[in-house]
């Protein structure tokens, strides 16, 4: 057995802004397991700084050398490994990273596809386009691109002081009726409830976590106080938290990254429970690689979603991916991989070249 965590960088084509800061490279951790024959994939969603969440790359390898990889040693079951580690609180994109890797480990033992090792598929995802914050003609100009490439629902970040202008030349870009949706990155408290009713009239399908990464009752507070949905993003770190999210009526989307809440076990809970209170979700997105990109296509695909998400190609991220069969969106549409587990084969010879650190954990 071997368990190997590759630390690579991918500049991107054109920086992406959001309202805690801009990127202009990926940096991913991509752990690569082989046993018995079978070589799986994950990657870990943590980037160089602590900005979305308290997590960044350096804390993510630490925890999962430090107490994570002992837990995998005998490759478990994805439900066993997350019990065997219920005693590390939080980290949950570096639980998730060792959850996934497992998830694609058993799919291929089973010699089936991940979507639908993970229970009732549509095969398929429908897909949405999160446009970073630039210059507001540069937003319109990308956003038209988008409706025009066949993108099903357009989101664009938004910020204080920018929301208006943003929201406003976009509607005029795309018209008044395209599902469109903003997202604020947690930039905004219940101080700012004039301007955040302001958006009212644009109809938006949704704003994406207007409050604190960590809130839930002021969000309740604000969804009483203005018309556009609320989608929680940064709130919704396990199904726990959704149930109380869901009871409080503080939101009536949850977008489900498979990361931020410590996998697919948690995610497929979460898509559940959602399902059966009438709260709408989609799976987002954190620039992943077409590693990463894999695994959300497979949890968007699930039957218990149903609404278009962040799972655009990733070639308007990267010029070149590390794997050599990235996505590719029909009509707004991703077919999942119909390949064993993710489907994904890594291009060796480019992860080698983008590679930073090689480091050998089992
Ligand atoms: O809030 O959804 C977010 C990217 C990095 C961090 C947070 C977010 C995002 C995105 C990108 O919106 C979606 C994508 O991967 O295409
Ligand atoms: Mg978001």
């Amino acid at each position: 057995m071997e368990l190997i965590c590759h630390k690579v960088a991918l500049p991107l084509i054109v920086p992406f802004s959001t309202s805690f800061g801009t990127q202009t490279e990926r940096d991913a951790m991509i752990f690569e397991l082989k046993k018995d024959g079978i070589t799986a994939y994950s990657e870990a969603v943590t980037d160089y700084g602590p900005h979305y969440s308290y997590e960044d790359n350096d804390t993510a390898f630490h925890i999962i050398r430090k107490y994570l990889v002992a837990a995998i040693f005998n490759v478990p079951k994805p439900e066993e490994f997350l019990k065997s580690v219920k005693h590390v609180k939080g980290h949950n994109m570096a639980k998730a990273a060792m959850e996934m890797l497992l998830w694609d480990f058993w799919a291929k033992d089973a010699g089936q596809p991940l979507h639908k090792y993970l229970g009732p598929s549509k095969g398929k995802a429908e897909v949405g386009i999160s446009i970073g914050i630039d210059d507001t003609d540069v937003m319109k100009e990308r956003a038209q691109e988008a409706v025009n490439r066949g993108f099903k629902r357009v989101k664009v970040k938004i910020k204080k002081g920018m929301e208006e202008s943003i929201v406003n030349i976009v509607r005029e870009g795309i018209g008044n009726k395209f599902p469109l949706s903003v997202d604020a990155n947690t930039d905004y408290t219940l101080d700012d409830i004039e301007v955040l009713r302001s958006l009212d009239k644009y109809s938006l399908a949704y704003i994406e976590q207007p409050l604190d990464h960590d809130d839930i009752i002021d969000h309740a507070e604000l969804a009483r106080l203005i018309k556009t949905p609320i989608c929680l993003d940064e709130s919704i770190i396990s199904e726990y938290r959704a149930s109380k999210a869901i009871k409080m009526e503080a939101c009536k989307y949850i977008n489900i990254k498979p990361g931020r809440v410590s996998g697919l076990t948690e995610s497929m809970k979460i898509a559940q429970l959602a399902r059966e209170n009438n709260i709408h979700t989609w799976v987002g997105g954190m620039l992943e690689t077409g590693v990463g990109r894999a695994f959300n296509v497979a949890l968007a695909s699930s039957k218990f979603i149903d609404s278009p998400g962040d799972t655009s190609p990733n070639d308007r991220y990267f010029s070149r991916d590390i794997v050599k069969n990235p996505f590719k969106m029909m009509d707004g549409v991703i077919d999942a991989n119909d390949g064993p587990g993710i489907g994904i084969q890594i291009d060796t010879q480019y992860l080698k070249k983008v590679e930073k650190e090689r480091i050998k954990l089992l």
